[in-house]
Formats: structure tokens, sequence, C-alpha cells
């Protein structure tokens, strides 16, 4: 498809650029990491969602290239914050690569980046179908100190049961609940168990997607330890992310 050539030739003709969210604790005034988030804005059909391009470099190679450029930005950026993390999105495919462990490692040394800034974000999807294998994965990286944190957490067909196996940090609630919390019962209901699930087994829990005041109060019942969403900050430019960090840490 024109849309794969051109993810192909996105570095070359950088293309490419990557946006920061704060994530934060105490209701916004503090910020503990930021959320890394690739754009690509092309000449030829201008922007595109990586919810789109995403899951076609996922077909091809072109993953492991274009998530390759995410990390090393990433972690160039950590030099610029005052102590925050940096949490890195990697495909199903991304992580299933042999020597995942290894090369993720290399990169992190090359930049002279402690492992406890970089929090790794999977999904339900990357560690569910061979669990065996994913749990000794995340057990490698998380003894190296890097933060692992589940993204899309209630989406995906994690049973209770399995979550046990694999050495997370955090949960991070899917945006579609938070939505809900005030229209429905159920999405409150499920936030709820969500938030209780991940503190009974010592994670913490990133709400994502909160968008107004009412949402920050009910999350803040529930007892979410972290919050991001547009009500505290959009994905921003990395100069941007640095003026924050600085400000509240
Ligand atoms: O930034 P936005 O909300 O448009 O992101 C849409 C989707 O693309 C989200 O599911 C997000 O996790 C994913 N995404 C954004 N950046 C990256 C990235 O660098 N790598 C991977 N694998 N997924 C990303
Ligand atoms: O799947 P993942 O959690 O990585 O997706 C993160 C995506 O959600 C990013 O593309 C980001 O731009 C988007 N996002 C973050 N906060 C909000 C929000 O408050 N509202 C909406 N609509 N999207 C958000
Ligand atoms: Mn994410
Ligand atoms: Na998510």
């Amino acid at each position: 498809r024109r849309i794969e050539g051109g993810l192909a030739q996105s570095i070359a003709r950088e293309e490419l650029s990557m946006a920061y969210q704060p994530i934060v604790a105490r209701e916004g005034l503090e910020i503990v990491g930021f959320e890394a988030l690739l754009r690509w804005n092309t000449a030829e059909f201008g922007p595109v969602s990586p919810g789109l391009f995403i899951p076609i470099a996922e077909e091809s190679n072109l993953i492991h290239e274009l998530g390759d450029w995410v990390l090393d930005q990433s972690l160039a950026v950590l030099k610029d914050w005052p102590g925050q993390y940096v949490s890195v999105n990697f495909s199903p495919r991304q992580f299933r690569r042999q020597n995942f462990v290894a090369h993720i490692v290399e990169r992190v040394q090359r930049a002279g980046v402690e492992p406890r800034r970089v929090q790794i974000e999977i999904t339900e999807t990357a560690i569910f179908d061979d669990a065996d294998h994913a749990a000794e994965t995340l057990y490698r990286l998380r003894q190296m100190g890097f933060r692992i944190a589940l993204d899309d957490f209630g989406t995906g067909y994690s049973s209770l049961y399995n979550i046990r196996m694999f050495a997370l940090d955090s949960l991070k609630i899917d945006k579609s609940f938070i939505d809900g919390m005030g229209r429905e019962r159920e999405s409150a209901a499920i936030v709820h168990s969500i938030v209780h699930l991940g503190r009974s087994l010592g994670l913490g829990v990133i709400a994502e997607g909160v968008e107004t005041e009412a949402q920050v109060q009910a999350l803040r019942l529930a007892g979410a330890s972290h919050l991001q969403g547009f009500y505290f900050a959009h994905p921003m430019t990395a100069e941007d992310a640095r003026e924050l960090a600085h400000q509240r840490f």
C-alpha cells in the first residue's frame, strides 16, 4: 500500500517526530513521567495517526526500525528532565523479537540512561499469546530496573489469574472506561475493580484519557495513583515537556 511505502521512507525524510504527554500524581501537582507518542507528518497525506500506521508497520519489519527510532528519541530527552521517566510503547511484534531484552539494554546503556527512568508499555495481546516467554522477558527487564506498565488494561483478554505471573509495576486503565465513568454505572464499577485489583497486587494504577474535573474527583475517590489525559496536558513537543518537567517536579 502507499502508506507502507511512505512509512519506509519516513525516517530518511525526517517526517517523524515525538510528542510527550505528562503522567501525573497528586492530581497534577507532580509530573512523574511522560508517555512518548510517535507522530508522522507526511508531505503526501498530511498527519497520519499512529492508530493507523502502527498496525501497518506491525505487518512488516518496519516496526523494528520505527521502534528503534522511537526508543532512541525517547532516551535522548531524559537528560533534559530533572528525574521523570519516559514511558515507551512497544508493539507485540517488537516485544516478541528475539533478544528483545539485550536489544533494549544495549540502547539504554549507549544512551547512558538508568533503567528506572524507562517504562516499557506493552499491551495484553503482547503477553498473553506466549505467556511463559513473556513472563520470562518481563522478569528479566524488571530485574534490571525497568518499569513495566500493562497498557489498555481491560480491553484485551488478560485473565486476572494470569496477571500474577507477570512482573509488572503498573496497570494503565483504558480510556474507554474513564470515558464511561460519569455516564454508566458499569464503567465506574470496572474502574473501581481495576484500581482495587492493582492495589491489592501492589501495582500502580494509571488512568488514561482523563478529560474532566469530575473524572479527576471520581478517580481520586477510587484510589488511582496516577492520571494522564487532556485535562492535565495534551501530548507536547520535547521543548515544552522539558519546561513543564522542571516546573512540576
Ligand atoms: O498518540 P495516539 O493517541 O494517536 O496513539 C494512538 C495509538 O498508537 C495508541 O494506541 C498508542 O499506544 C500507539 N502509539 C503511539 N506511539 C507509539 C509508538 O511509538 N509505538 C507503538 N508501538 N505504538 C505507539
Ligand atoms: O494506547 P495508548 O494508551 O498508548 O494511547 C495513548 C493515546 O491516547 C495517545 O494517542 C494520546 O494522544 C491519546 N490521549 C491521551 N489523553 C487523551 C485524552 O484525554 N483524550 C483523548 N481523546 N485522547 C487522549
Ligand atoms: Mn500507551
Ligand atoms: Na492505552
